[in-house]
């Protein structure tokens, strides 16, 4: 039975936990809440919503380098990312969980899906993440309709082939990028992002969309990803076993789906879940 570890990046949000931590389904093998050295009440705050959750101080800076900490110290099949202000909703997580069990490799929310919307961009946000979204599809191939979001699943053994090491909020660009240069199936589900409920956030549009850019850039022009592993076989719209052709020592472990049932809590929430069509990125590289 695949389990799922949930990864929350936190930064001075305890006003904001209990809009969180509460709505996650019962089921899950494990929440770890990630650190951002917090000057307010959070790490008291989450332990008193939930007694058994985990709590990792993160190394370095910023969002993606939270993240990072997170993956690596999450012990289930499946991980999942959430905010912690309240915009991503944990009530989706069973569509995350089903889109992976029914085949794909990683899954992308998207807010510009028909199901999916955002209360939470400006319209200046909405067209730069657009204009992003459009590169992507030009430089690496694919389909997505969204780039710049938090809310994304995968089967924990994708994490080494992402090689990831951004630091911002542009690790979710290196993310969505990589699982495009891997040739890995990718689903996306549709999402809605609602504001944060307290607070402000620290993305800051002008200097996050500079680093979001770079990135794209990089990832077209620098970066050299280790031996690539192809998956040779992707069944039916992303649906299916992909066997990998090649495989490369540093990722010994072919891909398996890991099929059969997620814990009875959230596979019964999964199964209520109709899937939109795997939006299936092809694979560039
Ligand atoms: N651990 C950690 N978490 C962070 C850091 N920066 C942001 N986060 C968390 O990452 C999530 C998203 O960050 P936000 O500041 O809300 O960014 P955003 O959602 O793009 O911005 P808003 O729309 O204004 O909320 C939240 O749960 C933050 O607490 C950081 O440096 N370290
Ligand atoms: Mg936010």
């Amino acid at each position: 039975m695949p389990t799922i570890s949930v990864i929350v990046p936190a930064m001075n949000e305890a006003q904001n936990l209990s809009h969180v931590l509460p709505r996650i389904p019962r089921g899950v093998h494990e929440v770890i809440l990630v650190d951002g050295h917090s000057t307010d009440d959070t790490i008291a705050v989450a332990q008193r919503l939930m007694p058994e959750i985990r709590i990792v101080q993160q190394q370095g800076r910023g969002k993606g380098a939270a993240l990072r900490t997170g993956f690596a110290a999450a012990s289930g099949d499946i991980i999942v990312m959430i905010d912690a202000d309240g915009s991503t909703a944990p009530e989706e997580i069973p569509a995350y969980v089903r889109a992976l069990t029914d085949g794909a490799d990683y899954a992308k929310g998207s807010r510009f899906l028909p199901g999916g919307g955002t209360s939470d961009m400006p319209l200046h946000r909405k067209l730069g993440n657009m204009a992003f979204v459009y590169m992507v599809r030009l430089f690496f191939g694919g389909h997505y309709t969204d780039l710049c979001y938090g809310y994304n699943a995968f089967w924990a053994r994708v994490v080494p082939m992402l090689e990831l090491d951004r630091d911002g909020f542009e690790i979710e660009t290196e993310m969505n990028i990589r699982v495009l240069r891997r040739g890995l199936t990718v689903a996306e589900v549709p999402s809605f992002e609602s504001a944060r409920v307290y607070g402000v956030g620290r993305l800051r549009t002008i200097p996050d969309g500079w680093r979001v850019l770079k990135t794209i850039f990089r990832e077209r022009f620098q970066t050299q990803l280790g031996p690539v592993v192809r998956p040779v076989a992707t069944g039916l719209a992303g649906v299916g076993t992909p066997v990998m052709a090649d495989r490369s020592p540093r990722f010994p472990i072919a891909f398996e789906i890991l099929r059969g049932e997620v814990a009875p809590e959230i596979q019964a929430l999964a199964e209520e879940y109709e899937p939109v069509p795997a939006r299936v990125a092809a694979g560039t590289e």
